[in-house]
């Protein structure tokens, strides 16, 4: 039998060149090898506040580049969570065997409490790990693909879970985070100490998919970089680093092969060869994307054949869940 995968991106603005090395280009190359479960997390958007008729159209446009960029419905679940109402239920269950500390040790909530302030973040930020434990538990993966960010939340679906089996008995399967060895932190080109992300309000930090060649050229030329020289990955030195790094990922040469590919070379250099690395990946995917947002009716029709397999698998495992918890 073959391992189970499931991933998911949350539609809270444009996607980056972050969300497709860090995510969505691993789980294409992973198809193959097994069952596949990917979904456009909307309920997890809300947590922030979202423009409607805008997160509706991002949905779609991230369902578009799913397909644009080679997953295949027919080696994987391609859906949207909030069609799926087991997760949401699955969610309530956990959140009653959550303790709050686990959350409130969690630091994508600590970050947002601090910046945010507590009075005006939502308790869906607190409580967003456990909805997303939910949506891996309920299909029984094995592994997760995600970026660095998400390795603690994969941590806490773990504690979820075995906490459950052991109360209730054998139930989930105990997933793993599955983190690539590069491009698991593509950082800002503005800022290279901060997370490329999509949600940011620095445009200059961030290429979007779909951004055309002459701004991404222009966001690359202008990315921040230390006044150093020498092309090396140096963790004092985060503006170069990054930029290697986003062009090892693309290539696929190690880092000291992309090292030795820039020896005697400056910034200059580094950035003009990257910039047309980064154009000449993008190319392929918003052509395709294109193709997927011409045709929506096609497109919803995934969407729904992708929710039918999902609820199948999904529902099976809430009824055995409210069957030993006893709300069944
Ligand atoms: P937001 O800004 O709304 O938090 P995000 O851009 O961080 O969004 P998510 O939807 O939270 O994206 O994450 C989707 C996937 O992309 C996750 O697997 C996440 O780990 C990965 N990812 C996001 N940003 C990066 C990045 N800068 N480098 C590598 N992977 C990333
Ligand atoms: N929190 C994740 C998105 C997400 C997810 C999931 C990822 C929600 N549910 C289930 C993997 C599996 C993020 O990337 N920000």
């Amino acid at each position: 039998m073959q391992k189970r995968v499931i991933s998911g991106i949350q539609p809270s603005g444009e996607l980056t060149l972050g969300n497709y090395l860090g995510a969505l280009r691993r789980w294409v190359s992973m198809q193959d090898h097994y069952e596949n479960y990917f979904c456009i997390v909307d309920l997890h958007a809300i947590t922030e506040p979202q423009d409607p008729q805008e997160l509706r159209r991002r949905v779609r446009d991230i369902a578009a580049f799913y397909l644009a960029a080679g997953l295949d419905t027919r080696r994987s679940v391609i859906f949207i969570q909030s069609h799926i109402r087991a997760h949401s239920e699955l969610g309530w269950i956990l959140n009653c065997m959550t303790p709050m500390g686990w959350l409130e040790r969690m630091t994508q909530f600590k970050d947002k409490a601090a910046k945010g302030g507590r009075e005006r973040i939502s308790v869906g930020v607190f409580d967003y790990p456990v909805l997303m434990a939910a949506d891996i538990l309920i299909y029984q993966a094995h592994l997760v693909p995600v970026g660095d960010d998400q390795r603690q939340h994969v941590e806490l679906t773990r504690d979820i879970a075995i906490r459950f089996n052991n109360r209730f008995g054998e139930t989930f399967t105990i997933p793993e985070a599955f983190i690539g060895d590069t491009g698991a932190r593509i950082m800002s080109l503005a800022d290279p100490t901060q997370k490329m992300s999509k949600s940011t309000e620095d445009p200059n930090g961030t290429i979007t998919l779909l951004d055309p060649p002459d701004l991404v050229r222009r966001k690359i030329m202008r990315a921040k970089t230390d006044s150093g020289s020498e092309a090396c990955f140096d963790p004092t030195r985060p503006g170069i680093t990054n930029l290697l790094e986003i062009y090892s990922t693309l290539t696929g040469l190690s880092r000291s092969q992309t090292e030795d590919h820039f020896a005697g070379h400056g910034y200059g250099d580094v950035k003009r060869e990257l910039a047309d690395l980064v154009i000449a990946a993008l190319e392929p995917l918003q052509r395709e994307h294109h193709r997927y947002i011409d045709d929506l009716a096609a497109l919803d029709h995934e969407l729904q054949s992708g929710s039918d397999r999902a609820t199948a698998i999904a529902e099976r495992t809430l009824r055995d869940v409210q069957e030993k918890v006893g709300v069944r």
